[in-house]
């Protein structure tokens, strides 16, 4: 096991029983949503990965500590620490962990110290991908990079349309990433379960999710897999509205000169805001969605 890693004893005695086990992020938790909903779902997430059948394995980075199974404790000091907690992605670990500080990691992270602990499936809301204006800025998310590299099944509900979504899909093709539409053909964009583009694969049960899974790691690949899960149509926002709510979030990130880590966070606390609580409570119901499939898929994946 790597040095720096810290697996927790529940989650550690799944691993060794060969029980069902579901990785989760925690950006999402200190950048992605507002305290005190930010813990609330947390805990939340976790419990439904429970009911599901599964443990739940929330990573984050403590004190320097890469961590898979965090105390409740840990998730409210990341919750109320919010966007002060460094963002971690794969170029921050070393410094993270030789510095001894704390970080909360995106999917890029998650996957990397999932799959170091032998987890093999995460759940989460939305993935990073190629930004609009990327043929100038070159702001490419590197979970694209990770899902190329990393064996880990990512389970979430698309990406918004903060994003240039036909140009990620291009990203995810090159790199050799299959993406699922579990239950579709077409990618979820996040709030809404329509972008108008298609995925790869359509699967309509968590035993084919697992099987396709199983085949890619016998195949000898290295890399991982995008399953996207819409959010359930009684949940799903207006899509003039929150279509409206990102193109004002992304001129104002141009305006103030917003760049590098920040840009997601930005746009993501933009979003929120434009939107009051509505599409906050959609994110809280497409996250839970997601832990559940993604429960039900590590249930198979252990048989
Ligand atoms: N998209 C969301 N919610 C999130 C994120 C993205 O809808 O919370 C977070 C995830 O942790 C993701 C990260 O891995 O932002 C991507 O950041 P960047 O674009 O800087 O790579
Ligand atoms: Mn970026």
């Amino acid at each position: 096991m790597n040095k720096y890693l810290d697996i927790a004893p529940e989650v550690q005695a799944a691993l060794e029983a060969g029980k069902p086990v579901v990785a989760l992020e925690s950006t999402i938790i200190s950048h992605g949503m507002p305290y005190p909903k930010n813990v609330e779902t947390a805990l939340l997430v976790e419990e439904t990965i429970r009911q599901n059948g599964a443990v739940p394995a929330t990573i984050a980075v403590i004190g320097g500590r890469l961590k898979a199974g965090l105390s409740k404790e840990e998730i409210e000091h990341l919750g109320k620490a919010g966007r002060s907690v460094a963002k971690a992605s794969r170029r921050d670990l070393p410094a993270l962990v030789a510095r001894g500080v704390d970080g909360a990691t995106t999917v890029t992270t998650t996957m990397i110290i999932a799959h170091m602990a032998g987890i093999r499936i995460f759940a989460t809301g939305g993935i990073g991908g190629v930004h609009r204006g990327a043929e100038t800025t070159m702001d490419i998310s590197a979970d694209l990079e990770e899902l190329a590299q990393t064996p880990v099944m990512v389970v979430c509900a698309g990406a918004k349309s903060i994003l240039d979504l036909g140009l990620t899909l291009e990203y995810l093709e090159t790199k050799g990433v299959p993406v699922i539409g579990y239950g579709t053909e077409e990618l979820p964009a996040f709030y809404t379960p329509h972008s108008g583009f298609g995925v790869d694969y359509r699967v309509d049960s968590p035993e084919e999710l697992a099987a396709m899974f199983r085949a890619q790691r016998e195949l000898g690949y290295k890399g991982g897999m995008l399953v996207t899960n819409p959010i359930p149509e009684q949940y799903a926002m207006d899509k003039a509205v929150i279509d409206a709510a990102i193109e004002q979030a992304l001129k104002e990130s141009v305006e103030q000169g917003i760049k590098g880590k920040e840009t997601t966070p930005f746009l993501l606390a933009k979003v929120v805001e434009l939107t009051g609580g509505e599409s906050l409570e959609s994110n809280i119901q497409l996250v839970l969605n997601n832990a559940r499939l993604a429960a039900r898929t590590a249930a198979e994946l252990a048989k």
